[in-house]
């Protein structure tokens, strides 16, 4: 209660946000990229922003959000690092009338009524475009295609998603074989170690892969110490579009990256404060991204924003 008497002044204190952000972690450009569009936006807006890092851990969200229902902050924002196991923290923020948006990751909840909206990529439609990619790359051959996959962090939305899209495209042609498919945890040092692995575990390697710059810039690593060419030898997908990714792939190293837009952070301030002025928002708003190809790399890389 007590939410009715500040409704009605426009303008006034009511204005002035809290937001309490539980982010997943520092594990990619993508994820550094995404922290510093929320942070500037928080300023830029005029919100207070309460930061919380959970080094990709669900225990340490928890805690956090927890501790924001306890500030009794006005929203919580979080991007959820796997996407179950979320319902009795959230049935803990609606109890104390504190509104959820769910940025960048989605939660797997039947739930709807806990939160208001879902704001980030659709991973999904990611996985189908890298897998459009290869069908097109290939089309007209017959031979096998041998694929290793390097996956996200396990259990999360973007590991399931783009693994998902990804197979429903390829399934409508035999020639493509997944040979092997692991996480590499979205971060360098996994995707190098892993990729490692599957050079020495698969005598014939075609195609990687990964759902994210990040592990196949670790696993160009690993290729090119095992003595072949990234992007030749083995061609390589990609998805988020970091800078690093697209130097690599103006440099032949990586063949397409789907873009995955992490400069979340305008939305999610306007978003925050229609929340909480009590306004209807959309339930799901998606971000808009392209597909990038080596033609395409050295042009757009001055513009790349991160
Ligand atoms: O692709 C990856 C990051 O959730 C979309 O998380 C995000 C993913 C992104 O670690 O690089």
């Amino acid at each position: 209660s007590g939410g009715a008497a500040n409704d009605g002044a426009a303008g006034g204190g009511s204005d002035k946000i809290t937001i309490g952000f539980s982010q997943v972690g520092a594990e990619s450009g993508w994820r550094t990229a995404n922290t510093k569009s929320v942070q500037d936006a928080a300023k830029k807006a005029g919100v207070t922003l309460k930061f919380s890092d959970a080094q990709q851990k669900q225990e340490n969200q928890i805690k956090a959000i927890r501790s924001f229902i306890q500030q009794k902050v006005d929203i919580i924002a979080f991007s959820p690092v796997v996407e179950s196991g979320w319902d009795t923290v959230l049935k803990e923020a609606k109890a104390a009338k504190i509104p959820v948006i769910l940025t960048d990751r989605a939660v797997d909840s039947q739930d709807e009524s806990l939160y208001v909206s879902f704001l980030g990529s659709d991973f999904v439609e990611e996985g189908k475009r890298a897998a459009d990619w290869l069908v097109k790359e290939y089309q007209g051959k017959a031979d096998p295609v041998n694929i290793v996959q390097l996956e996200g962090t396990t259990g999360s939305a973007p590991a399931n998603d783009r693994k998902s899209g990804f197979a429903d495209v390829i399934k409508g042609d035999p020639k493509f074989k997944v040979l092997a498919s692991q996480t590499g945890d979205f971060t360098r040092a996994k995707g190098k170690e892993v990729m490692q692995a599957f050079l020495k575990s698969q005598p014939k390697i075609d195609v990687l892969y990964a759902h994210n710059d990040d592990m196949a810039l670790g696993a160009i690593q690993a290729i090119e110490e095992a003595g072949k060419q990234p992007g030749k030898d083995i061609k390589i997908i990609s998805i988020d579009g970091v800078k690093d990714a697209f130097t690599a792939m103006s440099q032949g190293k990586i063949n397409v990256v789907v873009e995955c837009n992490p400069l979340l952070g305008d939305q999610l301030m306007e978003l925050a404060k229609k929340v909480k002025k009590g306004e209807s928002v959309e339930r799901r708003i998606k971000t808009e991204e392209g597909v990038f190809t080596q033609d395409q790399a050295a042009a757009a890389l001055p513009s790349r924003q991160y």
